[in-house]
């Protein structure tokens, strides 16, 4: 086992189940998937893609609903374990800094990150198309709409959760006004969470076939000492529609424009029925990652085939280790990001 430790608090009330005996594969999933069902809400047919992050002694989360009329808002929820979920029935009230009230269209694919003190919800919203929205609490009863960081079309964009180099630096991924068959990954730097710029490329499709059509942040980078451990969405064509795997990489901890190794094999892939079967066949989405800086325990956060959501467990040594053997890094990746 090569050596890899987290640069993160104790978490020891990580979800968690131990790897099953004999498995091959770099994460197992919980026993129970998936977590979260149809109907979890009155008002609310479906909560996939979701974010979660330790708050006092349990967990909060942002969490997409697809309310009952196909639109989707994000929704409050808490925990104690981290697997059973109690939602706020309404949807999250945003307001702006002036305290009005300012709502977004509609809202999906939330992240959640703390940043140094502070925590960020980002999602996608519409301003003319598919933007990145985001919005700043402080104890998940207000939460303050800042500036729209990026101009439109793009989606799936994730906070680092520390300033690197003094910046707040962020990955997204430019797409257009449809279901996207094109993208890569960037990272831009704020200095105040207003004014983002420095875009730099951070990674392509590569020509891995389980992700040559495109990619896209996932889960907020975790520190380790190796770099930044990236979960991401990668995605296929098929005769059928596309295919959503989750990816692998770590990226420099300086310069994340920088990526050190990429697995060429997915570590997840829609295998179970409630990752085949559902609204959206065939996706699983990783949004989230608890980690455990004590033991390395990682319990990931994905959506089930736009229908549910599932959590998989790894340890920072096991998913680094396949990180290594099927690292296939290309010379575009390693470099500093390109513009
Ligand atoms: C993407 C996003 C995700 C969704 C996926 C599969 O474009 O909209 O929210 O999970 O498609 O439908």
């Amino acid at each position: 086992m090569s050596e890899i430790k987290l640069i993160a608090p104790a978490l020891p009330n990580i979800p968690w189940e131990d790897m099953p005996e004999g498995c091959a594969a770099p994460m197992w999933r919980h026993s129970k998937n998936p977590i979260i069902r149809r109907n979890p809400l009155p008002d609310v047919a479906r909560i996939f893609n979701s974010a979660v992050i330790p708050y006092r002694d349990g967990f909060v989360g942002v969490f997409r609903g697809e309310q009952c009329d196909g639109i989707p808002h994000i929704y409050l929820g808490r925990s104690a374990d981290g697997l059973n979920w109690q939602f706020d029935e309404e949807k999250i009230k945003f307001t702006d800094k002036r305290g009005e009230p300012f709502q977004p269209v509609y809202a999906y694919d939330p992240r959640l990150i703390k940043v140094e003190d502070e925590y960020f919800a980002v999602w996608c919203q519409d301003m003319f198309g598919p933007t990145i929205g985001i919005a700043k609490t402080s104890d998940f009863t207000s939460f303050t709409r800042l500036e729209n960081p990026m101009l439109p079309y793009n989606r799936n964009a994730v906070l680092f959760p520390r300033k690197i180099g003094g910046n707040y630096v962020m990955l997204s991924r430019p797409c257009d006004n449809g279901h996207t068959a094109f993208g890569d990954i960037f990272v831009s730097e704020s200095p105040d969470m207003e004014f983002w710029g420095r875009h730099r490329h951070v990674m392509g499709r590569n020509g891995n076939w389980w992700e040559n059509l495109k990619i896209g942040g996932g889960a907020a980078p975790i520190e380790t000492d190796k770099g930044w451990l990236l979960f991401y969405h990668g995605v296929v064509n098929t005769c059928n529609g596309y295919v959503y795997s989750v990816g692998a990489a770590i990226l420099d901890i300086d310069e994340p424009s920088r990526v050190l190794h990429r697995c060429s094999r997915y570590i997840l892939t829609p295998e179970e029925n409630y990752e085949t079967t559902g609204f959206v066949p065939n996706v699983t989405f990783p949004c989230a990652a608890l980690c455990d800086g004590e033991t390395g325990r990682i319990a990931l956060y994905y959506g089930c085939a736009d229908t549910y959501v599932g959590v998989a467990y790894t340890t920072a040594e096991r998913i680094y280790d396949y990180i290594l053997k099927y690292d296939n890094a290309s010379e575009e990746d390693k470099e500093l990001g390109r513009r």
